[in-house]
């Protein structure tokens, strides 16, 4: 399976938006990731509808939406979205995952469900028809720039094993937070497909944006 990256695109220099969506387009970024939080799921607000909006307008990329926020279910219709883009939703923000799994599919786009590093692996067990990928979260949610939780680099295996044993091979695995370029390398083997690049890799001080897509990439491959 090809490993994908996805930028993220709250760790972009907002006065370059424009300029930078471009590059990543020119250097093989395959999503643009995009937080939203709404201050309770997590303590801290990020990026929102417009931004989503102004996105589509203006890039080709497909998007990968993060939406850290409560009763998701009831603000699907607030967000912009369709075919080849990714909806993740926790499994943690609200009790009807699998319904607001469907309700992503029946809007044309591809539902995953991310859980938080204390989050048990069987919380995903009876929605695994209604996913096209899970998201293994390796920090808490709610900021850039955070350490990795260890704990995760084996949860990311543990995912991937069960997956592959229960039926669900085709389920792709993302990760996000501090998937730096040495973290990448070791969640690569244990069985991630989608990276979320951060402050960690993609936005690291030092090098181009190009420069740093193109160590990531080695990284996962
Ligand atoms: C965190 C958010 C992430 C961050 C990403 C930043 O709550 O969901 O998508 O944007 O983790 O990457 P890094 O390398 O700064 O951890
Ligand atoms: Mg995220």
């Amino acid at each position: 399976m090809k490993k994908m990256i996805a930028p993220s695109m709250m760790c972009v220099d907002f006065m370059e938006i424009g300029k930078c969506v471009r590059e990543l387009e020119r250097c093989g970024a395959d999503y643009l990731h995009i937080d939203i939080m709404d201050g309770s799921f997590v303590p801290n607000y990020t990026l929102g509808t417009d931004f989503i909006r102004a996105l589509k307008k203006n890039s080709t990329l497909p998007l990968d939406i993060h939406l850290m926020i409560e009763r998701p279910e009831q603000k699907l219709d607030w967000f912009t979205f369709g075919e080849g883009d990714y909806v993740s939703i926790h499994a943690e923000s609200t009790p009807h995952l699998q319904r607001a799994l469907t309700a992503i599919r029946v809007r044309g786009a591809k539902p995953m469900v991310a859980i938080n590093p204390a989050t048990p692996v069987c919380a995903i067990k009876h929605v695994l028809d209604d996913v096209d990928a899970v998201l293994v979260m390796t920090v808490n949610p709610g900021y850039a720039g955070q350490k990795l939780v260890p704990a995760t680099l084996e949860k990311i295996r543990e995912v991937r094993k069960y997956l592959d044993q229960s039926g669900y091979a085709h389920v792709k695995i993302e990760v996000d937070g501090n998937v730096s370029f040495e973290n990448a390398s070791y969640m690569s083997k244990a069985g991630a497909d989608i990276f979320v690049a951060g402050s960690s890799s993609a936005f690291a001080k030092g090098a181009t944006l190009d420069q740093n897509m193109a160590r990531l990439r080695e990284s996962i491959e």
